[in-house]
């Protein structure tokens, strides 16, 4: 089916067991055309367990999931990238509607809206709260009325990456990619997803929530 656009799915890791289960769950929903690739930043051991269980395993060299993300992206040759979280907690079938709804024209990125989906113990009121003034902060700033800049799913257009991928990263987690697209003129659109609590191994992404978050506010508002 040529007419079938390719899919890469670039996965960042630290150490998550819920990956291995994950990848044989892309690969039955998008089937075996689909390109995965994860960017690691684990043990020597893990990252030959990713190697053996056939997809492409880039080791990370720097720091921060941004940065993973970024390098997935480049080395990536689908014409719809997307990027999933390891830990399990964000909803396969909800990827699969992204990509439906990126490729349908609905926009050039499409956001993974885990508020939509909340399921018991999956984000504390904590960071619902944090998550909901930073994205009302992305609305208010690029008007594009999504509700989870923070998801960790996001489904774009090749064409679109290609506007920013000479940026460097910053760290704002998936809110990099949505803030330098939105500021190119790209629309950014969401889809509403499940949420999981992580089953396994603890959070990687941040000492401090509150830290994390207010870097995040300073870059969507000054950046
Ligand atoms: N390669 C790479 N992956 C990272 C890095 N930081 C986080 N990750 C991965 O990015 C994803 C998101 O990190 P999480 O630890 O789940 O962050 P979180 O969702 O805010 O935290 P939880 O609520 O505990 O799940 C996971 O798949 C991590 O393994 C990094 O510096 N490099
Ligand atoms: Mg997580």
């Amino acid at each position: 089916m040529s007419d079938v656009p390719k899919i890469s799915v670039i996965i960042p890791t630290i150490e998550e067991e819920s990956v291995f289960s994950m990848i044989k769950k892309v690969r039955r929903l998008l089937g075996g055309e689909t390109e995965i690739i994860i960017v690691d930043k684990s043990s020597k051991a893990y990252f030959m367990r990713l190697k053996k269980a056939g997809v492409r395993a880039i080791r990370q060299k720097d720091k921060g999931v941004e940065n993973a993300i970024m390098l997935g992206l480049k080395k990536a040759s689908g014409e719809l990238l997307v990027s999933i979280d390891a830990d399990g907690t964000h909803e396969l079938e909800g990827m699969a509607r992204g990509i439906n709804a990126v490729r349908s024209g609905k926009a050039d990125m499409v956001l993974g809206n885990r508020l939509a989906g909340l399921s018991e113990g999956s984000m504390s009121p904590y960071l619902r709260f944090g998550n909901i003034v930073l994205t009302s902060l992305f609305d208010i700033v690029y008007r594009s009325g999504v509700h989870d800049v923070l998801t960790g799913l996001f489904v774009m257009r090749r064409d679109a990456f290609l506007k920013i991928r000479d940026v460097k990263p910053y760290r704002a987690g998936i809110a990099f990619f949505a803030i330098e697209l939105a500021k190119q003129g790209c629309t950014i659109g969401e889809v509403d997803i499940k949420y999981y609590p992580r089953k396994e191994g603890r959070s990687k992404l941040a000492k401090s929530k509150l830290m994390y978050g207010i870097g995040v506010a300073s870059h969507i508002l000054f950046k």
